[in-house]
C-alpha cells in the first residue's frame, strides 16, 4: 500500500460556525467552504494547510456518528485521512493481512473522493480513513 500524504485531519465539533474562528481567526487559515455528506450525516468544512487540510465535522443529525462521538468524548480529533494511490488495492492488502475494516469497499466522501475507514479496534483506538482523489 502506498500512502501519498496526510490528506486531512478531521475534528469533530459542536458546530462549524462555533468552531471555525479557531482555524481562521486565531490560526489565519483560509476557509475553503463546506459540504454536506448526507449519507454520513455530517457537514464538512475545509481549511487547507500546505498539501493537507483541516476538516471540521458537524453532525446533521443528533443520532449521527459524529454527534454520538462528541456526546461521548467531547469535541476534538476524530480521524486521520491518508491519501493512497489505489484505494481498492490498499483495502485488498489490508484484508489479506487480516486488518478489521469498517468499509471493505470504498464509498464517496466529501469532494467526491473514494473513502474507506479502518476499524479503530485494529488501530488501537485511532480512526483512520483512506482516500483517493
Ligand atoms: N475514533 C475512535 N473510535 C471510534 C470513532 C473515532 N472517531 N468513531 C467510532 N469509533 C468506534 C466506536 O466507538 C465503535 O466502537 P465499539 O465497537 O467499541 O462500540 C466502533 O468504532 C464502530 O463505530 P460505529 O459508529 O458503531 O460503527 P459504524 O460502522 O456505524 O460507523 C464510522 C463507523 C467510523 C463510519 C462512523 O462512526 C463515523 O465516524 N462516521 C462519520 C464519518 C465521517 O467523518 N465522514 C466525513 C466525510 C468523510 C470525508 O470525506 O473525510
Amino acid at each position: 500500500m502506498k500512502i501519498v500524504k496526510i490528506d486531512h485531519l478531521a475534528i469533530a465539533t459542536t458546530g462549524i460556525d462555533d468552531t471555525k474562528g479557531v482555524w481562521s481567526d486565531i490560526l489565519g487559515l483560509e476557509f475553503e467552504g463546506a459540504e454536506t455528506v448526507e449519507e454520513q450525516k455530517v457537514t464538512t468544512a475545509f481549511f487547507p494547510v500546505g498539501e493537507s487540510e483541516i476538516e471540521l465535522l458537524e453532525s446533521t443529525d443528533p443520532e449521527g456518528p459524529v454527534a454520538k462521538f462528541v456526546e461521548k468524548k467531547g469535541p476534538g480529533i476524530h480521524h486521520i485521512g491518508f491519501q493512497v494511490e489505489n484505494i481498492e488495492a490498499a483495502l485488498a492488502e489490508l484484508k489479506e493481512k487480516g486488518v478489521k475494516l469498517i468499509d471493505e469497499t470504498p464509498r464517496i466522501g466529501a469532494g467526491g473522493k473514494k473513502i474507506a475507514f479502518l476499524h479503530p479496534k485494529a488501530t488501537k483506538g485511532v480512526l483512520i480513513e483512506l482516500c483517493e482523489k
